[in-house]
C-alpha cells in the first residue's frame, strides 16, 4: 500500500493512526501542501486525488482511495482486528457522528485552500485567518464536548478501546491546542486526549508542527 501523506496534515494523521492500530504498514509518499513547493494541485497529484487533497491511499490491489473517513473505514473492513467501530448500530452511528463532526464541520473550514482564499480574495492577514480558524475549531469543539458528555462509559470516545471517533478527534484536538485553544475548556475532550496520548499509535502520529 502507498499512503500519499503530509506530516502536518491532520486528515493524513487519521490514516497514519489507523494503520498503526491495525498493525499494517504502507509506504509513505510525501506530498507538499504549503508554500511555493505545494504540489496538491499539480497535474501529477490530481491524477492521484482529483480533489487535490491528502491523504490518498493506493491499495495492494491497485485501487485508489481518497477521503480519510472512507480510507479508515476501508482499513477497518479489510483488516477487521482490532475493530474501530462498536458492534451496536446506534453506537456505530454515534462514533461516525463524532468523526464527521471533525471532518465535515471543523476541518473543512480551516484547510490551506480556505485560508488561501481568505487571504487572496478577502484580503485577510495571518492574524485574521488565525481568528477564523480558532473560531471554527472552538465552536466545533463546544459541540463535540456536548456529544462526548453523553458517550458510553469508558476512558475514550466510545468505551475503552480506540474507535474511529478517537482517530478523528485526536489530530483535531492537538491542532486546536497548538492554535492556542486550551483543552481545559472541554473536560471530556481533554480527558480522552490525555488517555490517547498514552497510546503509541496516537502519540507517534499526531500532525507535525508546520515549519
Ligand atoms: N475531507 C478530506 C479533507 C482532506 C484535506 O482537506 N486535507 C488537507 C490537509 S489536512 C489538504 O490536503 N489540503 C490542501 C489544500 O487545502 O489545498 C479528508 O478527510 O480526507
Amino acid at each position: 500500500m502507498k499512503l500519499y501523506d503530509n506530516e502536518i496534515s491532520s486528515a493524513a494523521s487519521r490514516v497514519r493512526i489507523a494503520l498503526v492500530l491495525k498493525g499494517v504498514t504502507a509506504e509513505r509518499i510525501p506530498v507538499a501542501i504549503l508554500g511555493a513547493k505545494a504540489e496538491q494541485r499539480s497535474a501529477g497529484y490530481l491524477s492521484v486525488n482529483p480533489q487535490g487533497l491528502v491523504p490518498a491511499l493506493l491499495t495492494d490491489e491497485g485501487e485508489w482511495l481518497t477521503q480519510s473517513l472512507a480510507i479508515v473505514e476501508y482499513l477497518d473492513e479489510r483488516y477487521p482486528e482490532p475493530p474501530l467501530l462498536p458492534r451496536e448500530p446506534a453506537a456505530r452511528a454515534q462514533v461516525r457522528a463524532i468523526a464527521l463532526a471533525v471532518a465535515a464541520e471543523i476541518h473543512s473550514l480551516v484547510t490551506p485552500r480556505v485560508a488561501g482564499l481568505l487571504r487572496t480574495a478577502q484580503g485577510l492577514d495571518t492574524e485574521d485567518i488565525d481568528v477564523w480558524k480558532r473560531h471554527w475549531a472552538a465552536e466545533g469543539m463546544d459541540a463535540l464536548e456536548a456529544l462526548l458528555a453523553r458517550r458510553p462509559a469508558g476512558r475514550l470516545s466510545s468505551g475503552d478501546m480506540p474507535t474511529l471517533a478517537d482517530v478523528f478527534l485526536f489530530p483535531q484536538a492537538v491542532n486546536a491546542e497548538r492554535a492556542g485553544l486550551a483543552l481545559a475548556r472541554w473536560p471530556h475532550i481533554a480527558a480522552i486526549v490525555d488517555a490517547l496520548r498514552a497510546i503509541p499509535a496516537f502519540a507517534g502520529n499526531a500532525p507535525a508542527i508546520p515549519r
